[in-house]
């Protein structure tokens, strides 16, 4: 989240899409509720009706898989109607920059594409540059080169009969939409966009987020009070994780994962510190060699100095090109390549896509170690009624783990307050905490590779590793310490001294840190801040709902991230009733700035969008792989023949699982013509593995369902509460049908097409349930981050021929 939950009872408008916050975010709803009470408008575009939409203002149904088609719609809306707030665009967007000759879009591509890879050569869609090499700019917004004018052309084809047909979305509710959402543009106005699932999962989630991104920046949404793009997180603790660098692709912190084609880490430097000429731009990533050689240090201790250039050749290295993505380490593993191999608090033989093909690759694991608080689908899958367990080679150690209230630690919310836990009471039997688990596999393989050395024992042996798992000394050391005595600003640290927040890190070894977005969240010994729980508010914090002493918060206790977008150049808050921060005197008060320069059109002030190189929001955004504006592409499997917005069907970079157990609907096939997307329950937790073992939750929600319009019903001859067997060309689910208003029919390029609707929690460990929904899932994955396409596949329905148990 760029704000924090209570900021969103600041706005004007909120936009609830691609999630269903009244159930799984309870917290953020409530915020929704006060804005509402203060008169704010809610929208929830959704397929189905839900408890957010039951409480929003207006539910707008739209087909899964087309918010691009309906966003774009909003773009063009705004631009005709001339809705932008236009000094923010000119002054903090890039809309006035000039693209360089090379840039085209044809056809559903942009330049640079290479049919053979699926891949872009990104090199067309540079600026124009000066001689000093900064962007050229037209601050009118006339030039037919700029990113406004192309913006303008790129999204003059969403007309709303287009958008319409296509989403299957009346004009009626695109336009009241339109009209009460932009009507936020207004620089004393905001509004804030609340998703999850409903945009990542899909084979074009990031160009989704992009999108309302881009809205916000026209709109000027982005750091005032009650704006923002908002992805309210999952999993306890998804944001914390994501930091810490849970996923294959990064390093804690944000920076990119070593590869071969980066030998040392002056090749790895070089090739990730952007640099910039203009003077007016902070460009923080230009500090990533601070950050990075902090960590290093961090992890490699005395082992780190400069002639080993701080342990960089100890890393492993990523081949460049390969995704090593779990959707893709499950292909590898059906592919024989992997051998063995540990999974702690997952259960992807109900949660990953294609489960059929999951549980396939499971067998082909010499061992697998299961750290869980149950059994579950992926620590029996060798007892899974379909299978003989005598044929089945993987030997399966499950580790008992303890439970959230058993262990201290910290969780990092979506507004990214790192917010300590205490330990309730003992972890039960045998059960451990992970950290605990980790440290302990850390010091057993650590004392074997010392004894029997075995392939590059140094990678490992060169590790600070921990005597025992401590919950507070792994914060102390997320946060950083001088390794030696060191003079900041006059005053100077011992050696051992905490690091008081990430300006002071360095880049010649002098600090450590293992996360530098935490620097400052512990910045003197004893003072963690996470523990923080102090109330206090100046007038004008109080007034914004800020509580900057309650906890702390990524980066530098800054509470709304690009505040200084809130404020024109000269300083004065775009809306003086609620001033995010202030210029007065000298230096600013609020909220803590981003960054400390003075007002941009001072002579020393700075660009606000300080993580872009060139300090500006990105409406033209080169960084994706598959596009700089996003393009509205069917999902991977479409009920239609043809995209009407240009011969491209699917997104040509989306990427697909390729095995013989990956097959994939065609366009418009006869045999599978019903859309299905699939979601959480608030009774029961993701794949279900914990809450379906917690005897009241399973009664609340008992057993696998599937959810329907009365049309679909009544062509289908279903009746509510009949069995059904949903079915998709990878496998088939048995479900009860539930009929309802909930779900409608579409009417989607001159033919009804209807959409169905499925929680994803049950597995057959748990008696009379039903098994899992990914067993009808396809495993193929957004470009960008592989989160894989749950929310929009094909399927057929019919009735049971006869009354079953549910089955596996
Ligand atoms: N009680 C409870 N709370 C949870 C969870 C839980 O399992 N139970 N899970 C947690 C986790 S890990 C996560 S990631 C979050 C998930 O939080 P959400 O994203 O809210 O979860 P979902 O139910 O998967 O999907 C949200 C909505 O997206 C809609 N949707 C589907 N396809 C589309 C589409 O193409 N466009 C649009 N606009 N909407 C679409 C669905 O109908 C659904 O209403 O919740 C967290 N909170
Ligand atoms: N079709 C479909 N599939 C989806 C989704 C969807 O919307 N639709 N959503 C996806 C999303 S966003 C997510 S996050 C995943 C979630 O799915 P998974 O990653 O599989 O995670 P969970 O189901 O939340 O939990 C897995 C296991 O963790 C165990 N557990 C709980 N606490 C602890 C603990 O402290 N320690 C240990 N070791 N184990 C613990 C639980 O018992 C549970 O069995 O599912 C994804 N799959
Ligand atoms: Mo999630």
């Amino acid at each position: 989240m760029t704000q924090h939950w209570i900021d969103i009872k600041n706005a004007n408008a909120v936009l609830i899409m691609g999630s269903n916050a009244a159930e799984h975010h309870p917290i953020s709803f409530k915020w929704v509720l006060k804005a509402k009470d203060a008169g704010a408008k809610v929208i929830h575009v959704d397929p189905k009706f839900s408890r957010t939409s039951a409480r929003s203002d207006l539910h707008v149904p739209l087909r899964s898989g087309t918010d691009i088609a309906f966003l774009g719609g909003m773009v063009k809306y705004i631009l005709e109607n001339d809705l932008i707030q236009k000094e923010y665009v000119a002054e903090y967007t890039n809309a006035a920059f000039i693209l360089g000759d090379g840039y085209t879009f044809e056809d559903g591509l942009f330049s640079g594409f290479d049919p053979a890879t699926g891949k872009y050569d990104k090199t067309t869609w540079a600026f124009a540059k000066d001689e000093k090499g900064v962007p050229l700019r037209d601050k009118t917004l006339q030039n037919p080169r700029c990113v406004y004018q192309l913006l303008k052309k790129h999204y003059d084809r969403y007309n709303l009969d287009r958008v319409s047909s296509i989403t299957g979305v009346s004009k009626e509710n695109l336009l009241i939409v339109y009209e009460t959402y932009s009507a936020t543009g207004k620089p004393d106005k905001a509004g804030t966009m609340m998703y999850a699932l409903g945009w990542t999962q899909h084979s074009v989630g990031c160009q989704n987020i992009r999108l309302g991104c881009m809205i916000q920046l026209l709109l000027g949404n982005i750091g005032v009070a009650g704006g923002g793009v908002n992805a309210l997180r999952g999993e306890p603790n998804v944001q914390g994780s994501t930091d810490h660098a849970l996923l294959w692709h990064i390093l804690p912190g944000y920076h990119a994962v070593p590869t071969t084609a980066w030998p040392t880490l002056t090749d790895y430097l070089k090739a990730n510190t952007p640099v910039t000429n203009d003077p007016k731009s902070l460009n923080w990533w230009g500090n990533r060699p601070k950050y990075v050689v902090s960590l290093l240090k961090g992890w490699f201790g005395d082992n780190a100095t400069a002639e080993n250039e701080f342990g960089y050749g100890l890393l492993p290295k990523a081949e460049p090109g390969v995704d090593y993505a779990s959707m893709f380490q499950f292909d590898r593993m059906y592919e024989g390549k992997i051998k063995g191999g540990m999974i702690f608090g997952h259960n992807p033989a109900v949660s990953m896509p294609n489960t059929h093909k999951i549980r396939a690759a499971l067998k082909n694991l010499d061992w697998l170690v299961v750290g869980e608080v149950h059994d579950t689908e992926t620590a029996s899958f060798w007892r899974n009624p379909s299978e003989d367990p005598k044929k089945i080679k993987t030997e399966v150690f499950l580790l008992p783990s303890c439970q959230r209230g058993e262990k201290d630690g910290t969780t990092s919310n979506s507004g990214r307050w790192h917010q300590w836990h205490h330990k309730g009471y003992e972890p039960a039997g045998e059960s451990r905490s992970m950290g605990w688990m980790l440290v302990e596999i850390g010091k057993r393989v650590r004392a074997l590779y010392e004894k029997e050395k075995g392939a590059f024992p140094e990678g490992l042996l060169s590790h600070t590793w921990p005597k025992e798992y401590n919950a507070d000394e792994m914060a102390r050391m997320i946060n950083g310490v001088f390794t030696r005595d060191v003079t900041i600003k006059d005053k100077t640290y011992k050696k051992g001294d905490q690091v008081p927040s990430f300006p002071s890190l360095q880049a010649d070894g002098s600090t450590t840190s293992l996360n530098w977005l935490y620097c400052g969240c512990y910045p003197e010994a004893g003072k963690n801040l996470a523990k923080r729980r102090d109330l206090t508010q100046t007038p004008m914090q109080a007034k914004l709902g800020l509580f900057p002493s309650y906890t702390w918060a990524w980066p530098v206790n800054r509470r709304i991230l690009y505040n200084r977008a809130s404020v024109d150049p000269k300083g004065n808050p775009f809306n003086p009733e609620l001033p995010v921060i202030l210029w007065e005197g000298g230096k600013w008060i609020g909220d803590i700035p981003d960054g400390g320069a003075p007002p941009m059109a001072e002579e020393k002030g700075t660009y606000p969008f300080i993580m872009q190189s060139e300090g500006h929001g990105h409406l033209f955004g080169p960084g994706r792989v598959d596009g700089p504006f996003p393009e509205h592409y069917e999902p991977a499997e479409t009920p239609i023949a043809k995209n009407p917005f240009s011969s491209r069907m699917n997104n040509p970079c989306m990427k697909v699982a390729k095995s013989d157990m990956d097959l994939l609907a065609k366009p418009a096939d006869p045999k599978y013509p019903i859309v299905l997307t699939t979601y959480s329950l608030t009774e029961h937790w993701c794949g279900g593995g914990d809450t379906r073992n917690t005897p009241y939750l399973l009664e609340a929600e008992p057993q696998q369902y599937v959810e329907m319009s009365h049309e679909l019903a009544a062509e289908k001859g279903i009746k509510n509460g009949d069995v059904v067997v949903v079915e998709s060309i990878r496998g088939k689910v048995e479900a009860i049908a539930m009929v309802t208003v909930r779900i409608v029919p579409f009417q989607v390029e001159g033919k009804t097409v209807h959409l169905i609707g499925m929680p994803f929690c049950f597995g057959w460990t748990t008696p009379g349930v039903g098994d899992a929904t990914n067993r009808l899932t396809p495993s193929v994955g957004d470009p960008n981050t592989t989160i894989p396409e749950y929310k929009a596949c094909l399927v057929n329905i019919r009735k049971a021929d006869k009354v079953t148990e549910l089955s596996v």
